[in-house]
């Protein structure tokens, strides 16, 4: 969720950012990282089950992005979304607690990483199938436009979705009828073990988005405060009924595609290297670099951090599995509802 007071401008296309700002959208990628890092430790220990897709590296992509939204917009994740899901406000409790499949989840316990659910944050999951989200995220989108509603609707999906024709049949739906609705693709070059540069002639996303007609360009998905001014400057457009756009962020998962990937399909080199460009060791060097992060004041925010994941595991060791009795909830309508 985006904070409260903050100072942005553009000048001489030179991104000019409030530094209490920079330190909170750094603090708010820490909390991911740390929290996917105790994840995939949890995960061996098999408290956590099922698949488990980690965020790690791409945390720029949902900071920066959350930022540019308010309350009252909607979110639509992927099924890598514990980010999406903290970077918008979502306690850590609710998301450990639905990792743990506890009734003190988001979802009950009954959807897991990658269905993580809040109506309440305006979060829409979460959803295990590559694509499945536009769709959705248009229907809402034109509801919002049918009741006058100049909300935005952000959808976030990885590059691998342009595969499937949800999404051209969103996109194209999505212009047709001038909808309030920010996609956003996480571009980190592979879907799965396939690289986009052995599987699409054009792998410039944003130029699929502009034959479409949608206003659409590339930035660098490393750099949080490009990531946020450019979705900044798209919710302007969008709020001012200008139709949708299309941000492509350029990024990099840094571990396997879920917990058990060999990644046979890339060097180690090619990982060793967006690593040392990574979006929390960026802007820490250039935040030390420029004198405004003491190492002591590193050191109390790695502390916090720490301290709210340690809560979140407490709450979800402590909390209960939901009643075996209450299965048939939520599957079926209630007589006389
Ligand atoms: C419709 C559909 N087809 C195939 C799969 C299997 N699958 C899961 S993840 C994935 C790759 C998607 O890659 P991408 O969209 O680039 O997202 P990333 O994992 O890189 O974040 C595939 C093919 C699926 N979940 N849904």
């Amino acid at each position: 969720m985006s904070q409260s007071t903050k100072i942005m401008h553009t000048e001489n296309n030179k991104i000019h950012m409030d530094i209490a700002h920079i330190k909170f959208l750094f603090k708010q990628m820490l909390r991911i990282r740390r929290f996917e890092e105790k994840c995939a430790e949890l995960y061996t220990q098999e408290k956590i089950r099922g698949f488990l897709h980690l965020y790690i590296g791409e945390e720029a992509v949902a900071v920066g992005v959350m930022q540019a939204l308010k309350p009252e917009d909607a979110v639509f994740g992927t099924y890598r979304e514990h980010g999406h899901a903290i970077a918008r406000g979502l306690s850590m409790n609710k998301v450990m607690s639905e990792m743990f499949g506890k009734i003190t989840g988001s979802s009950r316990g009954r959807g897991g990483s990658m269905h993580i659910f809040d109506v309440e944050k305006q979060f829409y999951g979460g959803n295990a199938i590559v694509a499945g989200a536009l769709p959705l995220a248009v229907g809402l989108a034109l509801a919002n436009k049918m009741q006058n509603k100049n909300n935005v609707v952000a959808c976030f999906f990885g590059e691998g979705a342009v595969a499937e024709g949800e999404f051209h049949e969103s996109l194209n739906l999505a212009k047709l009828w001038q909808l309030p609705i920010l996609f956003v693709c996480e571009n980190n070059g592979y879907a799965m073990g396939t690289a986009l540069a052995i599987s699409e002639s054009q792998q410039h996303i944003f130029r699929k988005a502009q034959s479409y007609g949608l206003a659409a360009h590339a930035v660098d998905g490393m750099n949080v405060v490009e990531v946020e001014s450019a979705a900044s400057q798209y919710c302007h457009r969008i709020r001012n009924g200008e139709g949708p756009c299309l941000l492509e962020c350029n990024t990099y998962r840094f571990r396997g595609h879920s917990m058990f990937d060999t990644q046979l399909y890339r060097d180690a080199d090619e990982v060793e290297q967006w690593k040392s460009k990574g979006p929390i060791i960026k802007l820490k060097r250039w935040l030390e670099a420029n004198g405004k992060l003491a190492a002591d004041e590193l050191s109390q925010i790695e502390d916090e951090v720490a301290d709210e994941i340690n809560q979140a595991i407490a709450f979800a060791e402590q909390s209960e599995l939901e009643d075996v009795r209450d299965l048939y909830l939520g599957v079926y309508a209630e007589e006389n509802s």
